[in-house]
């Protein structure tokens, strides 16, 4: 490969980069991963550690601020209980009409709604950071134990942005940190074995 090649490779890699049509969002992180066979994002945890989360605002792709979201939040307090929620000076300023009303659902939920000047487009906010201490609920149950889904959004124009967000909804099941399908005996028994097969070898 020429060098003026790898220069273009260098110079058109972050162009391909930006350019991923990613949707306007609201998401949190950490976002866990897939560690069975269910469909919903795992995060491996043990009971009585504290998670700290973060809420993002993404609004990419929106032609006007985004001034009005309603957020439906659940969470399954048998095995993530709050120890401290803010919202962070950003989303304050951006919203400073905010309410909470709870609403019924398998798990504890509650609609938040905020409004005001709001955020530009193809921003990214963090609007959002928490604490949880797991609890002694905590099961792989293929369940969400946090759910965040986009219930309406509004842009300065009045219109209804709510299909812009992509994915609408993002949730996570905290279980147990999976334990080794490989047992520790049978590790020590397998080392064991070959380490008497070479000692064998050696002494013929
Ligand atoms: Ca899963
Ligand atoms: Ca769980």
């Amino acid at each position: 490969m020429r060098f003026s090649q790898i220069c273009l490779l260098f110079t058109t890699f972050p162009l391909i980069y930006t350019s991923q049509a990613f949707g306007a969002s609201v998401s949190f992180a950490p976002t866990g991963s897939q560690l069975d066979n269910d469909l919903i994002p795992d995060l491996a945890t043990n009971i009585g550690e504290s998670l700290d989360f973060s809420f993002f605002l993404d609004t990419t792709g929106l032609n006007a601020n985004l001034t009005s979201l309603e957020l439906l939040f659940a969470q399954d307090t048998s095995e993530l209980e709050t120890l401290t929620v803010a919202r962070t000076d950003a989303d304050i300023a951006a919203f400073p009409t905010f309410s909470g009303v709870p609403t019924p659902g398998t798990i504890p939920s509650a609609i938040f709604s905020r409004s005001g000047p709001g955020i530009a487009p193809d921003s990214l906010v963090e609007i959002v950071v928490t604490t949880y201490l797991v609890q002694p609920g905590l099961i792989n149950d293929g369940l969400a134990d946090q759910l965040v889904t986009v219930i309406s959004a509004t842009d300065a124009n009045g219109t209804d942005v709510t299909s812009l967000f992509e994915p609408v909804s993002q949730s996570v099941d905290v279980q147990p940190v999976p334990e080794s399908s490989f047992p520790l005996g049978l590790l020590i028994f397998v080392t064991l074995g070959f380490s008497l097969i070479k000692r064998k070898r050696l002494s013929k």
